[in-house]
């Protein structure tokens, strides 16, 4: 979404629900801050990273609280979500993670049960150039790779040198069920692969989201999704494992 749709967007909630709307506000660096989430709704602070560097957050309130990393597109960073219940507290976290890339990123607190806690927030950057890593040309939708409906490809993964995520785009020439599938190439390491996709261009939910390993096996995943006559659809192929993988994608498009 745009800024100005998320302005717009953020200002239509605020003529509905004015106790309700929040525009992010920055993470107080360094000192505590304090704030308060629902458990509808999570409570996001911006960081604005100008370089690589680690990212670390702490924060302390009521209820279970959980702490996520996510980009400007709402991604959760991989190694960045955390809700580990320190010392025995469900409302206690921490979560330092590094950032391979500089730009606009957010942190998202929420609240897993209960109605609204109150809670402390502190963050703190270290820049550290060093740990960027050469960018990933199709890690966000907007450059996802366009590929046509039943014509399978061969694609890799590679988290350890920054490569997370693949996003496609299929359009659907007819109304129909179109299915999304990815299985392992080759006989190495198994992937653990998460298939997702993504309509009408919100990315902050998907359609269907696969972590299945169907047949036992963790990079074989499914997804379907109900699509009109030249819908676009995106897919995020994206894992948990540490060394490059190879996969295959296939769609097909039932009437
Ligand atoms: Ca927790
Ligand atoms: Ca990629
Ligand atoms: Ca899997």
């Amino acid at each position: 979404m745009s800024r100005v749709l998320a302005v717009t967007a953020g200002l239509a909630l605020a003529l509905v629900a004015p106790t309700v709307a929040q525009s992010p506000t920055p993470l107080p660096m360094g000192a505590p801050g304090q704030a308060t989430v629902t458990d509808d709704r999570p409570t996001e602070f911006t960081v604005a990273a100008k370089t690589a560097g680690v990212l670390s957050v702490a924060v302390q309130g009521t209820g279970d609280l959980a702490l996520q990393l996510v980009d400007d597109d709402g991604q959760v960073l991989p190694d960045g979500s955390t809700d580990r219940d320190l010392t025995g507290n469900e409302g206690m976290e921490l979560l330092s993670t590094t950032v391979t890339e500089p730009g606009s990123y957010r942190v998202r607190v929420r609240l897993q049960g209960g109605d609204k806690s109150t809670f402390t927030i502190a963050g703190a950057f270290l820049t550290f150039p060093a740990f960027q890593r050469p960018g990933d040309p199709d890690r966000r939708p907007g450059n996802a790779r366009s590929i046509a409906v039943g014509k399978p490809l061969e694609d890799s993964l590679d988290a350890a040198n920054g490569d997370s995520w693949d996003w496609y785009v299929l359009k659907a020439a007819e109304e129909g069920t179109l299915t999304v599938v990815t299985r392992q190439v080759g006989n190495g390491d198994t992937p653990d692969l998460v298939l997702e996709v993504y309509t009408g261009g919100n990315f902050g939910e998907a359609q269907d989201r696969s972590d299945q390993d169907l047949q036992g096996n963790s990079a074989s995943e499914s997804v379907t999704v109900q699509v009109k006559a030249g819908e676009a659809v995106h897919v995020r192929v994206s894992g948990n494992f540490s060394n490059a993988a190879k996969y295959r994608l296939s769609s097909s498009l039932a009437p």
